[in-house]
């Protein structure tokens, strides 16, 4: 059975850190927990390199390793087995994200701020990217497009991937994922899970007896439970990451014009993924709320992963919302700042445009998350617990770097080196100023 909490703000008066607090969310002492086991991983994966990750493997997987690469015959041997209606599926999705991922790729840039005076802005992407595809509970090829396709797009030369061996597969990732790292032309894939993936990316896995060298990464990205985003966040600064992008979150914000069964649908479809999972509603009608519970309690007692999704639905970091209005509703959907946001109200589009805060924004009664989970050519790699406030989605500057390229003239120096030597001086570092005169003196 569902227990689906309430959280009632109306009346409460909330500023946005009340809000904040008031908001459902998962427990403090889980991410404590996580962050503790993850640290003991990447001091493993550091130390012991290959002898880690195999014992890894054995714990976590279940699986006898003595190398993580998977061969290439293997890879493709997965895509020559793929069934034929999951590959065109995956091919639309490939070609929805990839004509999304082109038009992403911003535009350099020159400006000339006085003659001979040149700043210019280059994008410039990473040399090498590791790209994590989970496999716990379910197996995720989309993942791969997610991640693999903006770092094509990017036009990044070194790609790795890393998704979890799975013991009813020799050891392998599933055949699925294989086969569609595949038939995006990626043949480096690692059968590496979780937190250890992360750590082998960020801090690379020297050669060994075993196989060859795991090179280390420039950026890792991609979905995962609380480990992996634990983990990446433990490796950032290391590397570059995308996002926290970890146990999935759906928030629906609707009115009395939604409908139930639909909004109690879309609630299931990502409650599916964990039992930590996060399944909100915000609402100013106390009739949808009612008839959203009786939706949940029919179709989560049906539905495949019912446990899961009961557990996920029941936590502490799903419930309903009660706001009093539509501002309130929308305060409340920015201060949550969910991964994905759907929005059933009336006029959906024009209450969109007034969320800040969300990974991503799911408009009216025909864009399910599901249809960004697989294929609305948006990346389904997004920020979640809260950090949707300052951080964006899987995308093609996640692999890019603006290398802003500086080049003036002697005259155009000389015209701001007075400037120069005046700064200097107020910041009592004379010798920067002298850098300058020097260019101007007789000989030069
Ligand atoms: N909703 C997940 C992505 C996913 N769903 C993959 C199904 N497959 C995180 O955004
Ligand atoms: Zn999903």
């Amino acid at each position: 059975a569902v227990s689906f909490r309430t959280v009632d703000l109306r009346g409460r008066g909330l500023t946005l850190a009340g809000l904040r607090a008031a908001v459902p969310r998962a427990r403090q002492h889980t991410m404590a927990d996580a962050e503790q086991k993850v640290l003991d991983i990447i001091k493993a994966v550091r130390e012991d390199g290959f002898a880690a990750l195999s014992d890894l493997a054995l714990r976590f997987d279940g699986v006898q390793q003595v190398h993580p690469r998977v061969p290439a015959a293997s890879l493709a041997r997965a895509l020559a087995e793929l069934d034929p209606a999951v590959r065109s599926a995956l091919e639309e999705s490939i070609s929805r994200a990839r004509r999304f991922a082109d038009g992403q790729r911003p535009r350099d840039l020159d400006v000339e701020l006085g003659d001979g005076a040149l700043v210019s802005q280059n994008w410039v992407p990473v040399s090498r990217v590791g790209l994590y595809v989970p496999g716990g509970l379910a197996v995720y090829p989309s993942s791969v497009i997610m991640n693999v396709v903006p770092a094509l797009a990017a036009g990044v030369q070194s790609i790795a991937l890393a998704s979890p061996p799975q013991k009813d597969f020799g050891g392998l990732p599933h055949p699925t994922i294989l086969a569609a790292a595949a038939l995006l032309g990626i043949d480096e894939v690692y059968a590496i899970g979780g937190a250890q993936a992360i750590a082998a990316f960020a801090y690379g896995v020297p050669a060994h007896d075993v196989g060859p060298a795991l090179e280390p990464v420039d950026v890792v990205t991609g979905p995962g439970n609380i480990f992996v985003a634990t983990a990446k966040r433990l490796v950032k600064g290391v590397v570059g990451i995308d996002s926290e992008a970890g146990t999935t979150e759906i928030a629906i914000l609707a009115d009395s014009t939604a409908q139930p069964a639909l909004v109690a649908a879309d609630l299931i479809s990502q409650a599916e993924h964990d039992p930590q999972a996060a399944s909100v509603l915000i609402t100013d009608s106390e009739d949808l709320a009612a008839a959203v519970r009786t939706e949940l309690d029919l179709q989560a007692a049906g539905t495949k992963h019912s446990a899961r999704v009961c557990e996920a639905l029941s936590g502490p970091q799903s419930g309903v919302v009660l706001v009093e209005d539509l501002a309130q509703g929308i305060a409340a959907c920015d201060a949550y700042a969910a991964e994905h946001l759907e929005i059933m109200t009336a006029d959906a589009p024009a209450v969109a445009a007034r969320i800040r805060n969300a990974g991503a924004i799911f408009v009216g009664d025909y864009s399910p998350v599901s249809l960004g989970d697989y294929c609305a050519g948006s990346n389904h790699v997004l920020p979640t617990s809260g950090t949707a406030a300052f951080s964006s989605g899987l995308n093609v500057t996640t692999f890019l770097r603006a290398i802003q390229v500086i080049n003036y003239s002697r005259a155009a120096l000389q015209e701001v080196s007075g400037h120069i030597v005046s700064l200097s001086g107020a910041e009592d570092l004379p010798a920067h100023g002298e850098a300058v005169t020097a260019r101007f003196r007789e000989a030069n």
